[in-house]
Formats: C-alpha cells, sequence, structure tokens
C-alpha cells in the first residue's frame, strides 16, 4: 500500500498550487491588511467582511458560517490583534475543516489492476485527469492502462488516445457508438492479462438527469464487479471547480446515484470560485483526493490540506 504522492508544501509546487488558487485566493484576502490596520481593535464590521468575502469565494453559507464562529471566538480571546493575526487565524480554521476529506488515493497493487473509474458532468475535466493522473502513477513506478469508457462523444477516444501515446500507455478502445461496459471489460480483461497495476476508465460526460447514462455507469460497475469484486477501487468524480456551488450540488446528484469514493476538482486555476472546495469538505463526506490548476501534465496535485488552506490565505 503507498500514497499517491503527499502534501508537500515545499518550493516550486507550492508556488504553482498558489498561483492557481490566486484568483479565489485575492478574493479572500486581497485589501484584508489595509482594512484592519486601520483599526484600534477588530470587531463585526470585520466579520461581515469577511463572511462577504468567503461567500463570494463560493466557499457556502454552512462552511462560512463554522469559519466566522471559529474566528469569532478568537476575536472574544483577544487573539486577533494585526492582519497576520486574522489570516493566520483563518487559516488554521480552514486546515481544520479540510483535514478530514484530505485523503489520498491509496492504490493498492497486491490484485492488480487497480481500477479507477472517472465520473462526472459534460467537460468536467474527466479525460484531462484521467493523463495527469496516469503520468503521475507512471512516475511513481507504476504500469498504467486506460480503458476508453467514453463511446458516447465523437472525439472522445482520440483525446484519450493521444494521451496514451504522448505517455506510452496502453488504450483500450472500441469505435465511437459502442458498449461502455463491454470496452471496460475487455479492457480489464487486457490489464489482467498483462499484469498491468492500474486501469483508469474514462467514461461519458452525464447529467444525472439522464438516467439511460447513469444507468450505464452503474452497468459498468456492475461488470467490473464480477471480475474482481472489488472493483472499482475507485470512483473518482471529477468535478469542474469554476461551477462553484453548482459542483457542490452536482457532488450531491451523483453520491446519490453512484457510489462515490472520491473526488478531484479541477480548475481551480480558473476562478475565483474555489471556495467551494471548502464547501465540499463541510458538507459531503467524500475524500478530496486531488485538484487541478492547470491545462499541463504537471498540474494535478494530490489534495493536501495544510498546502490548500495556505495558499487560499496568502495575499
Ligand atoms: N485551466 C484548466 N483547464 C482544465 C483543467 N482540467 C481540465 N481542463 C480543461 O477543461 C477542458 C475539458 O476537459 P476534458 O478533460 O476534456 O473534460 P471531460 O470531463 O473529459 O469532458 P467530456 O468528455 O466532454 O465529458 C479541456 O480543455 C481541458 O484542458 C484544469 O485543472 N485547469
Ligand atoms: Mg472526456
Amino acid at each position: 500500500m503507498s500514497e499517491t504522492g503527499s502534501g508537500n508544501a515545499g518550493g516550486g509546487l507550492f508556488n504553482r498550487l498558489r498561483r492557481g488558487l490566486a484568483r479565489t485566493s485575492g478574493g479572500i484576502t486581497e485589501g484584508l491588511a489595509t482594512l484592519v490596520a486601520g483599526r484600534k481593535r477588530l470587531d463585526d464590521d470585520l466579520m461581515e467582511e469577511m463572511e462577504t468575502r468567503l461567500l463570494g469565494a463560493d466557499v457556502g453559507v454552512e462552511a462560512t458560517q463554522r469559519l466566522l464562529d471559529g474566528l469569532s471566538q478568537r476575536l472574544g480571546r483577544g487573539e486577533l490583534r494585526d492582519a497576520e493575526a486574522v489570516m493566520d487565524a483563518l487559516r488554521t480554521e480552514i486546515t481544520d475543516l479540510l483535514r478530514p476529506v484530505a485523503q489520498p488515493l491509496a492504490v493498492e497493487t497486491a490484485a492488480p489492476p487497480f481500477v479507477i473509474l472517472t465520473v462526472g458532468v459534460n467537460g468536467a475535466g474527466k479525460t484531462t485527469t484521467i493523463g495527469k493522473l496516469a503520468a503521475r502513477l507512471q512516475a511513481e513506478g507504476r504500469s498504467v492502462m486506460l480503458a476508453a469508457g467514453d463511446t458516447f462523444r465523437a472525439a472522445a477516444v482520440e483525446q484519450l488516445q493521444r494521451w496514451g501515446e504522448r505517455l506510452g500507455v496502453p488504450v483500450i478502445a472500441q469505435p465511437t457508438g459502442a458498449d461502455a461496459a463491454s470496452v471496460i471489460y475487455d479492457a480489464h480483461q487486457a490489464a489482467r492479462a498483462r499484469g498491468i497495476d492500474v486501469l483508469i476508465a474514462d467514461t461519458a460526460g452525464r447529467l444525472h438527469t439522464q438516467s439511460n447514462l447513469m444507468e450505464e455507469l452503474r452497468k459498468i460497475r456492475r461488470v467490473l464487479g464480477r471480475q474482481d469484486p472489488g472493483a472499482p477501487h475507485e470512483t473518482l468524480l471529477v468535478l469542474d471547480g469554476c461551477n462553484g456551488q453548482n459542483a457542490l450540488a452536482q457532488a450531491e446528484k451523483f453520491r446519490d446515484m453512484v457510489e462515490v469514493t472520491g473526488v478531484a476538482v479541477t480548475k481551480l486555476d480558473g476562478t475565483a470560485k474555489g471556495g467551494v472546495v471548502l464547501a465540499l469538505a463541510e458538507r459531503l463526506a467524500i475524500p478530496l483526493r486531488f485538484v487541478g490548476v492547470g491545462e499541463g501534465v504537471d498540474d494535478l496535485r494530490p489534495f493536501d490540506a495544510e498546502s490548500f488552506a495556505e495558499a487560499l490565505t496568502t495575499e
């Protein structure tokens, strides 16, 4: 058993995360120092300002309330003397909120293949996340195979094949229109025969309201389960961070329809709504595995509570 990467707040990697989250952290921290410096003592006005900022970053009502409760207790104890103290306190509160869901994906390769099934709405970043994840696993010395389970959208197969070529990873595919469960079944057979460590299956984007497509996901899970009772070992829900609070609603719906075991939040670099990660942590008890902060192959990071909180509270 080993973990896919570890939370490393050091050096260049942290700076990438910080840059990726700059739009969200800007909305939370910008001008806060000036705001605080002008006061004799901190008061309700500051709390109101923090509330506005957190809600503006799509942290959501519940997580915002929780953070404010923590801050106002500290305020009552006279701990928030200056802007730095406010940011330190916020960082600690955010870390505490995120820690329970910050659970790295533990890839078990004793009985390969370890199967990761990706699910999510159209354009969430599933295929790109698969490419990045495959690269990460390869770098850890694992053999990887991809299954082109998006047989729905034209060009979806080619998109995955391009990742396969780029990384030197085999891709099992059938033409568009084929049965997704059958592609993934074939891929599982092939992965087992070749002793591949990790099989990652792509699927078509779908809304929870598309009952035929949601049924397809359940069928894929059944077919995999007959091959190996433990499979899929991970059902990774990929969410587009730009969707803010809507991503939270999507997560709740997917969770109600398939057994989601992990979440990846993508495109945090393109949004000021990255606070949704806090809302996800507060509302869902689903492990947060990864965050995507760019389109590059290195822009997928294992989710780490401390470095995420730090990046969010750095001006
Ligand atoms: N900036 C940024 N772009 C990303 C990130 N992740 C994915 N994207 C982009 O988002 C777009 C959609 O990504 P895909 O991986 O094709 O999404 P998908 O969920 O597979 O989409 P469908 O197959 O249509 O359901 C692509 O242009 C990606 O490059 C990210 O973390 N940051
Ligand atoms: Mg795709």
